[in-house]
This record gives C-alpha cells, sequence and structure tokens, in this order.
C-alpha cells in the first residue's frame, strides 16, 4: 500500500486523502421557500460545510430533467434544472465553495439519459432503422408478432428492462423506462460526454462522479442471462450489462481530458462490482482516480468481516496505486444508523464507524445528515414515496425515499430551517422528532454526534498519519475487536461486540465515540483514537 515515501506529485492529488461531503441536493437545503432543496441553498451552507472540515462536496445531478429518478434522467447535460436554479448559481456556487477552500464535484450520468433528452425524441420520431436509434438500444421484439422483449434482461427498479414503442420496437433500460440506455458502441454517444466534460471542466469543477460506471457497456449481442437470474445477482455476479471490460477504454479517455486541465480534476466510479480486485479495476493508473467502496458500505458490524474488507479494499487499490476510500452511506441505501441496529444500538455503532471509518487509509466519503446521526426514516406513508422502485415492485420495495429526507438544520418544528419560515412543506416530510437532531441543537453540544465528525475531521486533517498519510497496521486484540495503529501515529480501536473489553492503554485518549471508563476499558459498540505513549 502507498506509505508517506511515496508522497511525490506523480501519486498525490488533493483526492488521495480528501473527505467528501455528498449533497443530496434536493433535500439539503431549500432557497427559494418551494420545498425542495437548489443550489442557492447548497450556497447559504457552504460555511457549514467548511467549518464541520470536510474538503469537498459531491453534488448529486442538478441538470434539466423531468425528475422521474430524481435528476439521474438528465434531458440537457449542459443545463441547470429550474427546480434547483440557474447555470450563474452554479457557476456562483463553484467560485464560494473554492473560496471556502471547498472542491466541488459533479454527477455525470453516461449510461443512459432522459427519455425527454433531444436524442430520444428524435429517436422516436425517426423510427426503426433511423440513425437516431442507434445511439440508444432499439430491438425488434422476439415471438411471432415481436410481443416479447429482445432478452430476459430485468430493471434495477423491478420488472423487465425493456419498453415497447407504438411502433412496435423495444428499447433497453436499466433503471427506469424514462431512461433509455445509451449505446456506447456509438462513435457521437463518446463525442458528446467528451464535450460535457470539457463543458464543467471549463466552469471550473474540480471532478466527476460518475454514475453507473460499470453499466455502459453490454455484452455483444445484448445475451439472456438465463435461468430467470434477476436482480438480486446484482453487484455479486457477472452479468452481461455491468462491469463488461470494455468500460475502461472509455475512462482511459476520460483520463485524459481530466489530466490535460490545470488543477488535478479527478473522478470517482460509481461502480458496483463482484469484488474489491474488480473495483480496483476502474483506478487504475490511466483511468479513474477512486472509485467508491461498496463492499465496506455492504458489510454488517462485525470484526472479521470488516477486518477482511479492509484487507482486501486496500491491497486492490495498492495493487494499482490507487487510494482506498470509505463510504457508509449514500442517497440509494438506508442510512447505516438504522442498518446497524434499533435505536440507541444502531446510533452507537455508527458513531463508532465514523471512528473507524475516518482513521482509515485513503479517502472518505460522508453522506449528508450522517455527520447528524440521521436515521433511516422507515414510516413515510406509503402516498408520499416517490422513487420509481416503489411503483416499479407493485409496491413491494419501499424504495430509497427514507433515506433522501430533508435535512433538519435548526428550530423546534418542521421545515427545521431546511427553507425559511413559511416555506413550502419539503418534498418528503420531516419526522416530528427531529429537533434534536438539527445542526442548531447539536452544534454546541460536545457529546452530539456533529461534534464527534468535527472532532474527528479536525485531526484527522492535522495529523500526518491520517488520510493517506501512513500504513494501516493491525495489533494484536482480543475477538470482536478491530486494533489498528497508523504508521508511529494513532491508534485505532472499535469494539464491535456488547461487552467490555479491557486493551492495553495505549496512551492519552485522542476521541471516543462513547464515554470511556478508563483503565483501557473500552465499552461495547465504541471506537476510540490514542495517541501512543512513548514516541
Ligand atoms: O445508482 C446505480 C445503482 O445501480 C444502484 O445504486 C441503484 O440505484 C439502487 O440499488 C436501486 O435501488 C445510480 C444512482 O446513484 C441512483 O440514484 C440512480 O437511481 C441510478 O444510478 C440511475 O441513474
Ligand atoms: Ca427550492
Amino acid at each position: 500500500m502507498t506509505v508517506t515515501t511515496t508522497n511525490t506529485l506523480t501519486t498525490t492529488g488533493w483526492w488521495r486523502d480528501s473527505v467528501i461531503y455528498q449533497v443530496y441536493v434536493r433535500s439539503f437545503a431549500d432557497g427559494n421557500g418551494d420545498g425542495i432543496g437548489d443550489l442557492p441553498g447548497v450556497r447559504s451552507r457552504l460555511r457549514y460545510l467548511s467549518e464541520l472540515g470536510v474538503d469537498a462536496v459531491w453534488l448529486t445531478p442538478f441538470y434539466a430533467s423531468p425528475q422521474a429518478d430524481h435528476g439521474y434522467d438528465v434531458a440537457d447535460y449542459r443545463a441547470v434544472d429550474p427546480l434547483f436554479g440557474t447555470l450563474q448559481d452554479a457557476d456562483a456556487l463553484l467560485r464560494d465553495a473554492h473560496a471556502h477552500g471547498l472542491r466541488v464535484i459533479v454527477d455525470l450520468v453516461p449510461n443512459h439519459t432522459s427519455e425527454a433528452h433531444a436524442w430520444f425524441v428524435e429517436a422516436l420520431a425517426g423510427g426503426p432503422g433511423s440513425a437516431a436509434r442507434e445511439r440508444y438500444h432499439f430491438r425488434p421484439g422476439r415471438g411471432a408478432d415481436g410481443e416479447l422483449p429482445p432478452n430476459d434482461w430485468e430493471s434495477v427498479f423491478g420488472g423487465r428492462a425493456w419498453t415497447r414503442v407504438p411502433d412496435g420496437e423495444w428499447y433497453l433500460h436499466l433503471f427506469a423506462p424514462e431512461q433509455p440506455d445509451l449505446n456506447w458502441e456509438h462513435p457521437e454517444v463518446h463525442a458528446e460526454f467528451e464535450d460535457v466534460l470539457r463543458f464543467w471542466l471549463d466552469l471550473g469543477v474540480d471532478g466527476f462522479r460518475i454514475d453507473v460506471a460499470h453499466g455502459l457497456v453490454k455484452a455483444e449481442g445484448l445475451p439472456d442471462i438465463g435461468g430467470g437470474a434477476g436482480i438480486e445477482l446484482l453487484g455479486s455476479a457477472e452479468l452481461p450489462f455491468f462491469d463488461q471490460d470494455g468500460v475502461h477504454e472509455i475512462y482511459r479517455g476520460w483520463r485524459r481530458i481530466l489530466d490535460a486541465y490545470p488543477g488535478a480534476r479527478m473522478a470517482v466510479a460509481e461502480a458496483w462490482t463482484p469484488s474489491p480486485e474488480r473495483t480496483a479495476r476502474y483506478v487504475r493508473p490511466d483511468e479513474l482516480h477512486q472509485a467508491f467502496n461498496f463492499h465496506y458500505l455492504g458489510t454488517d458490524w462485525a470484526a472479521p468481516a470488516l477486518r477482511e474488507v479492509i484487507d482486501a479494499s486496500l491491497a486492490g487499490a495498492a495493487g494499482v496505486g490507487a487510494p482506498a476510500t470509505w463510504v457508509l452511506s449514500n442517497h440509494d441505501v438506508h442510512r447505516h444508523v438504522t442498518r446497524y441496529g434499533d435505536g440507541a444500538t444502531g446510533l452507537r455503532r455508527a458513531r463508532a464507524a465514523a471512528l473507524l471509518t475516518l482513521a482509515l487509509p485513503g479517502s472518505v466519503y460522508v453522506y449528508q445528515g450522517e455527520e447528524l446521526g440521521l436515521p433511516e426514516v422507515s414510516d413515510l406513508p406509503d402516498e408520499v414515496l416517490q422513487d420509481p422502485r416503489w411503483e416499479r415492485s407493485g409496491h413491494t420495495e419501499r424504495g430509497r425515499d427514507g433515506c433522501r429526507v430533508p435535512l433538519p438544520w435548526s428550530g423546534g418544528r418542521a421545515p427545521y430551517g431546511f427553507g425559511a419560515p413559511g416555506s413550502a412543506p419539503t418534498w418528503l416530510p420531516q419526522p416530528g422528532d427531529w429537533a434534536g437532531l438539527s445542526v442548531e441543537a447539536q452544534w454546541d453540544d460536545p457529546a452530539s454526534t456533529l461534534s464527534l465528525y468535527r472532532s474527528a475531521l479536525a485531526i484527522r486533517r492535522a495529523h500526518p498519519d491520517l488520510g493517506d498519510g501512513a500504513e494501516l497496521r493491525w495489533l494484536p486484540s482480543p475477538e470482536g475487536t478491530l486494533v489498528f495503529r497508523r504508521g508511529g501515529g494513532p491508534v485505532c480501536a472499535v469494539n464491535l461486540g456488547a461487552e467490555p473489553v479491557r486493551l492495553p492503554e495505549y496512551g492519552p485518549v485522542l476521541l471516543a465515540s462513547g464515554e470511556l471508563p478508563g483503565d483501557g476499558v473500552l465499552p461495547g459498540d465504541t471506537a476510540a483514537w490514542y495517541t501512543v505513549d512513548g514516541d
């Protein structure tokens, strides 16, 4: 793995050990009082982000879009949706963020467009055999009258991955029908996205988060998966539409574009793959800079499993000279406070997980609200649910709205400062008991989760051995615990069991996720950072 000795210009970049905060724009802060977060809202909260101590923000899609999948259905890649503001707002946000010392990453959605994109409108009008259809995956159906879809692929959101148009042809959509998949065999598709990259790079963005980076290339001939295999295999098996070798050539081209710009521009792959080794292929030296670590996100709160995924992730990244990355939550998964257990247990573990994660080598992604210890909102009323998954699963899966509830900033009741007083109701209702979780309620409370994150981020930033700094070395420790040291720097100890354990007295406690009784005792579901005596 990378150690301090490789600290040269060729291998370093701000992204190697940055903490990147994911802003889900629709739910972060509402600048104009319509109940939906927007770019001016983000701009008004930059001071919060810089005082929190993160290095960069990733903004989820704010481009012109019918919002069938909340912006992941892009109609115009160079325009800002009026819902979120204007191009001037995006420009002002970039400048202000930079003035606050924050880098900005924007989302790029290359696997599919919106059905409202000019290309798809043209393809529908052009009819079978038209050149415009070749930018997408249009096919005749099977069966006597073409009444059966061209193959057996299923949509990630449920149901078949094909929709038939009135002239009888079918088009492929791995996600919602409003998100037709682009044909990445087509040179115009390549040229267009290279130009879109340049458009945002010229405006000054520091990087891109590549949506569904594993999906662009489909296996030759669009073969059946067979055996009724479905969507439960996503990310765990080889599939003809995911993680195909052909995607890497695309990222090599994009890397050349990024490298041609001054100021260390980067890209992070949203790639769901079967293993850390497969993920590492996206971050080879001539490809993208980072990939999300969904293997870490998907691991249960258990010491052996976490140790294994940490080792595999470090080895995978080191094998290609890339930084490891770590993530616990995002806008697509249940919040980890709730994933890790009920009520107080979940929060206790989430706080410990924060110290574990922020002590690991590499770069960390923080999903908005995790610094407040927000839980998943599991009891949203059926009628407010908006995730396409809810409809497409025939109301069997509630989808991802519960992790997308607008943030509580201040005050005793909804909208908790998300918008100005008198604003329209938030697009998803906030729970009635979130007053104590607001930024305002937590900021000055040293025991709050927000204070824990602020302290951890400050220590991490100040300590040269943390972040991308020094090598991780596991120290001997009791069953159910994880203890490691970063080079000659701090020790991080995590007790994943329920019972307290006694550890060697490493030295003074730098920070702990819960109260420590002293005498080297680490209570259950608790993590602590120690400075080591005698160095
Ligand atoms: O997600 C891609 C993806 O495969 C999953 O995260 C998927 O959305 C989830 O398992 C479904 O429940 C990306 C975006 O992060 C997601 O928000 C978009 O919906 C999706 O792409 C389509 O653009
Ligand atoms: Ca708004």
